[in-house]
């Protein structure tokens, strides 16, 4: 046996003898509750999303300033808000994204169209501003579309309007 053979197998026997089973198990549990308190992906976050400067508008008014590109019935008139969903409905994961200009301080925002799901059609504030809106054959690019088919229930109810983002121009 050369030099280094006696050396790793000194140190493999030092360690067993001084670290049991045990030991070494509360080791990897210790290491697995560790990394699963580090966050894996830098996704962004709600609570990542800007600070707005003081609103200005009526969120149950189409004319609101992030509903320029909204297709659908206004949550705000349905019993949600802007950027919640009523009782009893579903927010769908997957959206339409628009960019809006906040009058307040003159920069774009990104908004996220999220719809409420699993209730009849809100049937109240209907709103069709379409800024960016490109026909239904260009899918990715259309507004016109029924977010409801990515949650549990398809039935559509209403939409919100979600900030989340400033829009940086090229
Ligand atoms: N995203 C609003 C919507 C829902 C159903 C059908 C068309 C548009």
């Amino acid at each position: 046996m050369n030099f280094i053979d006696l050396f790793f197998e000194k140190k493999s026997r030092s360690v067993a003898q001084t670290n049991g089973r045990r030991g070494f198990l509360k080791g990897v549990g210790v290491a697995l509750v560790g990394a699963s308190s580090i966050p894996l992906l830098p996704v962004a976050r709600a609570a990542d999303a800007p600070v707005l400067p003081q609103e200005a508008g009526d969120p149950s008014s189409c004319d609101y300033w992030r509903y320029c590109a909204v297709d659908g019935f206004l949550c705000d008139c349905c019993g949600g808000s802007y950027n919640t969903c009523p009782p009893g409905t579903e927010m769908s994961p997957i959206t339409w994204i628009g960019t809006c200009l906040n009058p307040v301080d003159g920069r774009n925002y990104v908004i996220s169209y999220n719809d409420c799901c699993g209730k009849t059609q809100c049937g109240t504030c209907l709103c069709q501003r379409d800024e960016g809106d490109r026909p239904l054959y260009r899918s990715d690019k259309s507004n016109d579309v029924n977010w409801c088919l990515g949650a549990t229930s398809s039935v559509y109810h209403c939409s919100t309007a979600i900030v989340v983002g400033v829009a940086f121009e090229k």
